[in-house]
């Protein structure tokens, strides 16, 4: 006898449609129709079932009885009873603040939004920030400022296939989204132009019509100088500038300084290449300009992505039918992950925490007094940089993230995570940053418990359980309400469990009355509609209305209903390269492996497709530097050094190496990377730093270090 449930991939923002078939001693993964994937998967997703019954697989608590000492089995109850007794010695010592939360873009709307209540209303910390800031915040920055709301694509992602010209900026998506080339193939075989920025010839600019390679954060320069040819070759579209825009004036004298000879010199980018890709761009009936983490993880990303806003602006692209611009977000619930009140400065459907009103509404839900809800905390890195320092929160509680592989400079992250009184640590595998917990809880994974999601489209999506988790393991909501019936809340009181439901349908109806009047509003949104129309995409403020597919047709939520240019400028990175550190790191994915690699590196499949990190460099670089392929190599930036196998290929820039970031230990390309923080999404610079590479001294074993 099988089973079988419609649901979604738990890895990326594609949120690629599968069936899960149960027999009696397997799960199978079946590809779905499902409008985004179309039936297609990539390996990841089909190998996703592989970790359920994994020999890795958590099933009971585990304690560090002192420092330094190992991890042992426990029972909930002592588990539990450790990290409250924990909580409250830490709070009770140094306040509320003292102990934070750091939560993840996996998780589903239901969890985001029920940790950042937990944080709020049993806690009363202001401290809770994600991993989303790694990932998508300098585009939501950069699109709330110009648009007035963040929704990754403001359109489906069917459009993609219809555009006449589309212009990919640090995206390699026939990597990181594999299902979404099917899109790039249906545009060229209706002969459109398809644009790709990247330092490198990745698998997805080998399929461009255009290639621009710049050196890497050079990006804004090339938006700019885009621009600017637009404007002398009279592209611009100027009524929809008057009618639908402001600022105008003052880009433009911006980017007069941006001349494609100029352009050239500050990118590399080939004038020639820059003026047929403002053609195509500006000849075309239909448009979509894309950005994704390549030309967004920079300490200028907000106003890299203003620049390609910019652009899109000036074209007339946003609101009209078939173009636009869009980002490509990239966890799973990147997208819902970000409206739901796990950022710092963030209530339900995607309020500020600051704003009177919002707290009003959402206290309200909550149940308590709107003075009580605390204020704005500091944002991801800042977190986990303050950890364990004087002033600086003494206990964290992590859910859904690997930040010791994962942060920028994770060798000081790791000392910052190690200093703390208190590491909790939520994960169905031992993560690198379980490792190194005082408790581990085990919890449920992907086809244990029910949820939604929300795609890189906007769409609200259902997640299904195809069996309950295995004796031991309990769901995050789960142990969310146990913490919080065991804890005292803000208002003084220890609210009874029926205030921290541990049913995400329920969770999810609390969910749409404190989202809604909000930006993000899923009022209308029910799981019974979610099922019956593929999804619905929000804002959906009505039950009996329509979701919303596509924005901007008639206006752009900002107070006058117009969208914003705003004038930017190119600067270097943080970090230039110099005499001691003379060649740029940037760092990305592989097909086969996801994030910091906690669940892919345990899939065998994936492991023999990607079995170690390595570093990727040009042939003239190499030989300069004495280095041949499958060399032993070491990078070393100011922060630390990491050592991997030399990968040789033209396809990269001379200037330029590049490093996957999905492992640990001494192959953390982290250990190397820059903590430069842009000033408004305090996105970290993942994508350029300074290094040295050098060959590796044969038998010289190096960790990461600080
Ligand atoms: N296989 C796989 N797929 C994934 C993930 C994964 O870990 N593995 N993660 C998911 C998540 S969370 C995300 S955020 C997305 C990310 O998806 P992408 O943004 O497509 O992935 P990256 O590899 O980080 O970066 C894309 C490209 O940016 C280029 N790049 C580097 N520096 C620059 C620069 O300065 N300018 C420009 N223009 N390009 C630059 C890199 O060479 C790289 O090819 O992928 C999602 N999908
Ligand atoms: N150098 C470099 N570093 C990067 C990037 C880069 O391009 N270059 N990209 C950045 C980006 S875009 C991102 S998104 C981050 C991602 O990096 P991380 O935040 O580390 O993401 P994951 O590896 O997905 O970590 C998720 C962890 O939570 C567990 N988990 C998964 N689902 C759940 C759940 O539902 N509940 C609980 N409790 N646990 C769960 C997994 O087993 C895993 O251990 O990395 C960033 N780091
Ligand atoms: S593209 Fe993303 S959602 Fe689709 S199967 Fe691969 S990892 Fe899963
Ligand atoms: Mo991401």
């Amino acid at each position: 006898m099988s089973q079988d449930i419609v649901t979604h991939c738990p890895y990326c923002a594609l949120q690629c449609g599968m069936t899960l078939r149960r027999t009696a001693d397997l799960v199978q993964v079946l590809p779905r129709n499902f409008p985004t994937n179309r039936g297609g998967l990539c390996q990841k997703g089909w190998t996703a079932a592989e970790l359920l019954d994994h020999p890795d697989r958590l099933t009971t608590p585990l304690l560090r009885d002192r420092p330094g000492g190992t991890l042992r089995p426990a029972s909930w109850p002592e588990a539990l009873d450790r990290v409250v007794t924990g909580i409250r010695r830490i709070q009770s010592a140094y306040g509320r603040d003292a102990v934070a939360v750091f939560g993840g873009g996996g998780l589903t709307n239901e969890k985001a939004y029920a940790l950042g209540k937990f944080a709020r209303v049993a806690l009363g910390t202001r401290n809770i920030d994600y991993n989303g800031r790694f990932c998508m915040s300098s585009a939501a920055a950069a699109g709330m400022r110009a648009f007035g709301v963040d929704r990754g694509l403001p359109f489906p992602l069917a459009d993609l296939g219809t555009a006449d010209t589309l212009l990919l900026v640090g995206a390699n998506v026939a990597e990181t989204m594999p299902p979404l080339v099917r899109y790039l193939v249906e545009q060229r075989e209706r002969g459109g132009t398809l644009i790709v920025v990247d330092p490198r010839a990745t698998a997805t600019a080998r399929q461009a019509t255009l290639h621009l390679q710049p050196t890497p954060g050079t990006d804004l320069a090339v938006a700019n100088a885009l621009l600017h040819i637009a404007l002398a070759e009279g592209l611009v579209d100027k009524d929809y500038v008057a009618a639908r825009t402001s600022g105008f004036d003052q880009v433009r004298r911006v980017t007069a300084g941006y001349w494609p000879a100029r352009a050239e010199r500050l990118s590399g980018v080939p004038v020639a290449d820059l003026e047929a890709a403002a053609r195509a761009l500006g000849t075309a009936d239909r448009a979509i300009i894309l950005t994704a983490r390549g030309a967004e993880q920079h300490a200028k990303g907000v106003d890299t992505v203003t620049a390609f806003v910019n652009l899109a602006l000036a074209l007339g692209l946003p609101g009209r039918p078939g173009s636009g611009y869009g980002c490509l977000t990239g966890q799973g619930n990147g997208q819902g992950g970000r409206e739901h009140g796990q950022k710092a400065d963030q209530l339900p459907g995607y309020r500020r925490i600051d704003d009177p009103a919002a707290r009003a509404h959402v206290a309200g839900v909550w149940g308590v007094d709107p003075t009580l809800l605390p204020g704005p905390g500091v944002s991801a890195y800042e977190l986990l940089d303050a950890l364990g320092t004087d002033g600086g929160p003494k206990g964290l509680l992590v859910f859904g993230s690997n930040p010791v592989v994962s942060a920028p400079r994770a060798g000081r992250v790791t000392d910052r995570l190690r200093d703390l009184d208190l590491l909790v640590v939520a994960d169905f595998v031992r993560s690198e940053t379980a490792e190194i917990a005082d408790v581990v809880l085990p919890t449920a994974q992907w086809a244990e418990e029910d949820g939604t999601m929300t795609n890189l489209e906007g769409r609200v999506l259902r997640r299904r359980a195809l069996r309950p988790p295995p004796p031991g393991v309990r769901t995050d909501l789960a142990l969310l309400a146990d913490l919080a019936e065991r804890l005292e809340h803000v208002d003084g009181t220890t609210l009874d469990r029926s205030r921290f439901p541990a049913a995400p349908e329920q969770v999810f109806a609390e969910l749409r009355q404190a989202s809604a009047g909000g930006t993000a509003d899923y009022a209308g949104i029910t799981w019974a509609r979610i099922d019956a129309e593929d999804g619905v995409f929000w804002p959906c403020p009505d039950e009996a209305g329509p979701g919303t597919p596509r924005l901007f047709a008639d206006g752009f939520p900002t107070p006058d209903g117009r969208a914003r240019f705003l004038p930017v400028e190119h600067r270097p990175p943080a970090e230039e390269v110099c005499p001691d550190y003379p060649v740029y790191l940037t760092t990305g994915r592989v097909l086969a492996q996801y994030q910091s690699g906690a669940q892919t590196r345990r899939v065998d499949a994936l492991r023999r497709a990607a079995p170690n990190a390595f570093v990727e460099l040009h042939p003239d670089l190499a030989a300069r530097l004495g280095v041949e392929d499958g060399d032993e190599v070491l990078v070393t930036s100011r922060r630390g050094e990491m050592r991997a196998p030399a990968r040789l290929t033209p396809t990269i820039r001379p200037d330029t190496v590049f490093a996957p970031f999905h492992w640990a230990g001494a192959a953390r390309i982290n250990s190397v990377t820059s903590d430069a923080l842009d000033p408004v999404s305090r996105m970290p610079e993942f994508k350029v730093c300074a290094v040295q590479v050098r060959k590796a001294p044969v038998d010289e074993r190096h960790e990461g270090t600080s």
